[in-house]
């Protein structure tokens, strides 16, 4: 498409031009894995899935489409998009990252990547001039989540890249966008160089497909990263590709009630003497909720953690005794999730100077009607 359309006409349309050959409205699922040439090298632009595939194609357009990038690239897994980034940096390339990440993503980084000579500082993202005072001559990367997985903090996107953009030689900032959706938060507008996206989550939004997305602008960085996606593989299939643009045509009708639904869900905890205290960037009481209303000023997202009064024990009895909030890990599909993140998702963080507290637990508000998820919450609270 030439046109600028929408972030929610882009969401039906974008790369998805109807399929020349039928006229089918919806991306043909290309389910091959080769393709037959006329001579050596002579092809249709298409050699081998792993190294490019048509309903692969759609998707990566799509995906550049949503986060206003001139380029997209898709994996298998939000960690293989991640890990494939990583691969732009050598040994003694030096990394500072948010002290509050996906417990993946701090393992990848810790547990595997530092094996292999790469060197990260874990700094407090809410602070740019932490951030600033953390440069090292051999910082080449900022990798930020932006509001944290899973204590809702909020980096300053367009201060944090004022920082990197002054520095010679050249510091990328990377942004994980995985719990905002480009539908609330487009961090490349914002002055970032590369988004990143475990699309497992809200683009997704059905909790049926595993998968990760990189969007950029940077022509000479997406050569390398398209190497390097090639090189490595961590692609994802076509039915995956298809499944997750079949989800992204509603990215925005659910982001809109996600954003509805929690708020209405924040402000009931916030109320509630079993909950000491409530993060999610939509409430005043959150410290950066001003940042909150610039930087995503369409909604705060879906995602909301608690502390629990009662400590780790009313914790673990609170999600255990919900019946719409599945107890489970992942976010962002339409159906709502609660999980206690200190067992489930940070578990590799216990060993960091930044394990999670014991008491935190971590809602995935869903778009079901939210008087039955009030009700829900309420009674599995009684006696907390
Ligand atoms: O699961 P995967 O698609 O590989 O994505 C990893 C990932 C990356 N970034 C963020 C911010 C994430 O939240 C995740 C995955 N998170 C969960 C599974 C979770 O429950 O928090």
């Amino acid at each position: 498409m030439d046109k600028k359309y929408h972030i929610e006409t882009d969401a039906i349309h974008a790369g998805q031009e109807p399929d020349p050959s039928t006229g089918a409205i919806m991306t043909p699922i290309y389910q091959t894995s080769t393709y037959v040439q006329k001579s050596p090298g002579e092809h249709k632009g298409y050699e081998y899935s792993r190294t490019g595939n048509p309903t692969r194609t759609a998707f990566e357009s799509l995906m550049a489409a949503l986060e206003g990038g001139k380029h997209g690239l898709a994996f298998s897994s939000g960690m293989a998009a991640t890990d494939t980034i990583m691969r732009l940096f050598k040994p003694g390339d030096h990394t500072i990252v948010g002290n509050d990440v996906y417990g993946g993503t701090y393992r990848l980084f810790d547990k595997v990547l530092k094996q292999y000579g790469l060197e990260f500082s874990f700094v407090d993202v809410t602070d740019p001039e932490a951030i600033e005072a953390a440069i090292q001559p051999n910082t080449h990367l900022i990798w930020l989540e932006t509001p944290t997985n899973p204590m809702l903090r909020l980096a300053d996107i367009r201060a944090i890249s004022v920082i990197a953009a002054s520095k010679s030689p050249r510091i990328w900032v990377a942004v994980d966008n995985t719990f905002a959706s480009p539908y609330l938060q487009q961090p490349l507008s914002l002055g970032a160089d590369i988004v990143v996206h475990s699309t497992t989550k809200y683009l997704g939004g059905h909790s049926d497909v595993v998968g990760g997305a990189v969007v950029l602008n940077d022509e000479e960085a997406y050569l390398k990263l398209k190497f390097l996606q090639n090189a490595v593989g961590a692609v994802p299939g076509p039915q995956d590709a298809w499944l997750t643009m079949r989800g992204i045509k509603t990215l925005h009708l659910r982001m809109e009630r996600h954003c509805e639904n929690a708020m209405k869900v924040a402000q009931f905890l916030s109320d509630h003497s079993a909950i000491a205290e409530v993060y999610y960037p939509g409430l005043e009481s959150h410290p950066q909720h001003d940042l909150a209303k610039r930087q995503m000023p369409k909604g705060y997202g879906g995602m909301i953690s608690v502390i629990m009064a009662g400590g780790r024990d009313a914790g673990y009895q609170f999600v255990s005794r919900t019946k719409l909030f599945a107890l489970a890990e992942s976010l962002g599909g339409v159906e709502s999730l609660i999980e206690h993140p200190g067992v489930m998702t940070h578990a590799s963080t216990s060993d960091s100077t930044f394990p999670v507290p014991a008491s935190l637990v971590r809602l995935s508000v869903g778009v079901e009607h939210i008087d039955d998820l009030l009700e829900d919450l309420q009674s599995a609270l009684v006696g907390l």
